[in-house]
């Protein structure tokens, strides 16, 4: 449906072609001009449904592709070198806003693919869509809650829950989200990544990720990179943290961004009833996937 309709249990969004946009920041007409942005070949897009390890993805690509920030001469926040495609900037008109920057430009996005430009179908910029266990999401997301500025706070765990299973959140259904991207993967240059192998085997994904972007790194630069990018190292790195964050955005009074950074805290606040029902949910919905996640970190011990 390309009419805009109201989003019924969060009023800061507004539903289009099936995806919750941001009333306050996201313009319809705006990410309509998207499908004419002018990819550049070694462009790189990172995408991912919120709360799926974006800032972590941020942080990887930019130490990969910067030997300045990997060394820490380069001071400039992880916002800065991987920008929003989904927002405008400055000039409001997205090729002129990331033009002059210098390749390879990479970018974040939380859009569904049906958004993203047409250009990136050329299968020679690159896509990283990273995914992550939905219970896990939907934990963090009701934190997340608590700080974010523009979305409206679930005044508990169940009403989050609905939400989440409406698609009355940011970004819209998570499984629409995954399932649009999964199954339209031959249309894109598209590596698919999980955030608990991440939490597993972190430099393995850093490897992995350098080869997909052409810039095998060596042992000591694969080294500076994981360091860096460990939930540790980000959580008391500002320029990589959201804590240069405009209050406009997040209150951070009432929270942190980077809050545990694990895999089955969902377990400290689903219910069982809630389990299940999510799980039934789940296997009608994603059950004809190849996808597998990992749900409890005890599952690799
Ligand atoms: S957003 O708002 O959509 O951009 O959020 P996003 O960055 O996608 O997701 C935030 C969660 O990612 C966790 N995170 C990390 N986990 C492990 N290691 C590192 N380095 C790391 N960096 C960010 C962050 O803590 C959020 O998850 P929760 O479960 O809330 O801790």
């Amino acid at each position: 449906m390309d009419t805009v309709t109201p989003v019924l249990r969060d009023p800061s969004l507004y539903r289009y072609k099936g995806y919750s946009f941001l009333k306050k920041l996201m313009q319809k007409e705006f990410i309509d001009s998207l499908q004419d942005f002018k990819i550049r070949d070694d462009d790189v897009f990172m995408v991912t449904f919120p709360k799926s390890g974006t800032i972590w993805m941020q942080q990887i690509l930019s130490l990969i592709c910067s030997e300045g920030h990997r060394n820490g001469t380069e001071q400039i926040d992880t916002t800065e070198r991987v920008p929003w495609i989904d927002i405008p900037l400055m000039k409001k008109d997205v090729n002129d806003d990331h033009d002059s920057r210098p390749s390879p430009r990479l970018f974040i996005s939380h859009l569904s693919y049906i958004f993203v430009p047409q250009g990136l179908r050329n299968k020679k910029a690159k896509v990283i869509y990273v995914m992550r266990n939905p219970k896990d999401v939907m934990k963090s997301l009701y934190h997340f809650e608590a700080i974010a500025v523009h979305t409206q706070k679930s005044p508990d765990f169940a009403h989050l829950f609905e939400k989440f299973l409406a698609g009355d959140v940011l970004a819209g259904s998570w499984f629409d989200h995954v399932r649009g991207w999964y199954t339209h993967k031959d249309d894109f240059n598209i590596l698919f990544v999980k955030y608990e192998d991440m939490i597993k085997d972190l430099r393995s994904v850093v490897k992995q990720i350098s080869t997909f972007l052409g810039k095998e790194l060596d042992d000591e630069s694969l080294d500076i990179v994981v360091k860096r990018a460990t939930f540790n190292k980000m959580q008391n790195d500002p320029l990589a943290n959201k804590e240069n964050l405009s209050v406009d955005f997040l209150n951070l009074q009432n929270g942190k961004f980077m809050r545990k950074g694990t895999i089955g805290d969902w377990k400290n606040i689903f219910t069982v009833a809630q389990s299940e029902a999510f799980d039934k949910i789940f296997l009608e919905k994603m059950g004809d996937l190849p996808i597998n996640f990992t749900w409890d970190i005890a599952e690799e011990k």
